[in-house]
């Protein structure tokens, strides 16, 4: 099995957060040097996006949240979704919010990036917006010191790279005091930093943005 992915991708992350976890023998590789547009690696994923899972039958699975769930169907033991409905329920939730209403609008800043090109009227309104998002994430998160309490679940494979992402982001963009703000947040950062897992896919996402330069 392989999984085709990128350091910095955060959905990428997110699968690999599974696999290192549950301890996957899947080899980890780069999309083809053709690229993600390319006919090979359209045949895998007609939408020419990273990741994709290629199973040993010829199989391929796009799309992260789809992989961690097949990754926890098929390689149940040891399982990072809770047994329960309510408590899976819980935990596909943090993961949705997440990336619907912290990931989504964070995008929004990166046109801003650039001092010389930032309007601050913008980066005010894509900040209001996204600072909902984060309130609606630390609602949704448990006390931790996981995303959805005291274990670690397929939820923490979505908050971690959420949270690098907002610390690289709003770093650039001299806002980080947002972060400061929401307290579950920065104490999951402390959480992510000292998880072995969680720890070495943040590091892998920052080698990754040190290498693309940005
Ligand atoms: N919904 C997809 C998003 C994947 C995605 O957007 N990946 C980025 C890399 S971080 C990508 O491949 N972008 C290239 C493109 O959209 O053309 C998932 O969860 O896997």
């Amino acid at each position: 099995m392989k999984l085709y992915s990128l350091d910095l991708s955060p959905y990428a992350a997110r699968v690999r957060i599974s696999i290192y976890a549950k301890k996957l023998p899947i080899e980890i590789v780069a999309p083809p040097a053709a690229g993600i547009k390319s006919a090979e690696y359209l045949a895998l994923n007609p939408m020419g996006k990273i990741p994709v899972l290629l199973l040993d039958d010829g199989l391929s699975i796009p799309e992260s949240e789809t992989i961690v769930e097949y990754l926890e169907d098929a390689f149940p033991d040891p399982s990072l979704r809770p047994h329960g409905p309510e408590a899976a329920a819980h935990v596909r939730l943090i993961a949705r919010v997440a990336e619907l209403y912290v990931m989504s609008p964070l995008s929004a800043l990166y046109p801003h990036l650039d001092p010389a090109r930032r309007d601050e009227a913008a980066v005010d309104a894509a900040v209001a917006r996204l600072e909902s998002g984060m309130s609606y994430l630390e609602t949704f998160m448990a006390q931790g010191p996981y995303a959805a309490g005291d274990k670690f679940t397929t939820a923490d494979g979505q908050v971690t790279p959420t949270v690098f992402y907002l610390n690289a982001i709003l770093s650039r963009i001299d806002r980080l005091e947002v972060m400061a703000r929401h307290e579950r947040l920065s104490a999951y950062v402390r959480t992510a930093k000292s998880d072995p897992v969680l720890a070495k896919v943040m590091g892998e996402m920052a080698d990754g943005m040190k290498n693309s330069g940005r």
